[in-house]
């Protein structure tokens, strides 16, 4: 059975260009709960910490310095089918793939600096959902 939670960030790349409001829009229009939310920033050990299963991948470098390089927003949302239809959402890690209307498409960068963040499984929503939140902080 799939769970109704899943975890996002608004990477550093959409705050600096001033796309909350607009993402969060579009959370919202999609139907998600906001559960808990923060504005924060990652130290490249955090950053090294939550990405830590691309540790092998080419780009995991490259992807803490973007991820600690200015601030974030964190997010646990709650929906039926949390986790696939938050992915649908979002739209393919490249903008130059992702589905036109998708957080992706409308407002990444590149395959690197994409806006926003989703879990890809309803395990990994609660793993990552703890690492930014306490239980006083879930609502
Ligand atoms: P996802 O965010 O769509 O789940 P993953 O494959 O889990 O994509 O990769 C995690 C993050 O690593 C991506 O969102 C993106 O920021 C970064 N990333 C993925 N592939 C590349 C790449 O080829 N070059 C640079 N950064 C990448
Ligand atoms: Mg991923």
């Amino acid at each position: 059975m799939s769970g109704n939670r899943t975890f996002t960030m608004i990477k550093p790349d959409a705050v600096q260009s001033g796309h909350i409001g607009n993402i969060l829009a579009k959370i919202n229009e999609a139907g998600f709960r906001i559960v808990a939310m923060k504005m924060t920033k990652l130290s490249t050990e955090k950053a090294g910490a939550f990405y830590a299963v691309h540790k092998e991948r080419p780009f995991y470098g490259e992807l803490v310095d973007f991820m600690s390089s200015g601030p974030i927003v964190a997010a646990i949302l709650e929906k039926d089918n949390a986790v696939e239809d938050f992915r649908t959402l979002i739209g393919a890690t490249d903008p130059a793939k992702a589905a036109p209307g998708t957080i992706r498409a409308l407002y990444a960068r590149n395959v690197g600096e994409n806006a926003v963040h989703g879990s890809d499984s309803d395990e990994n929503a609660a793993i990552e959902g703890l690492f930014f939140f306490s239980e006083l902080e879930r609502f």
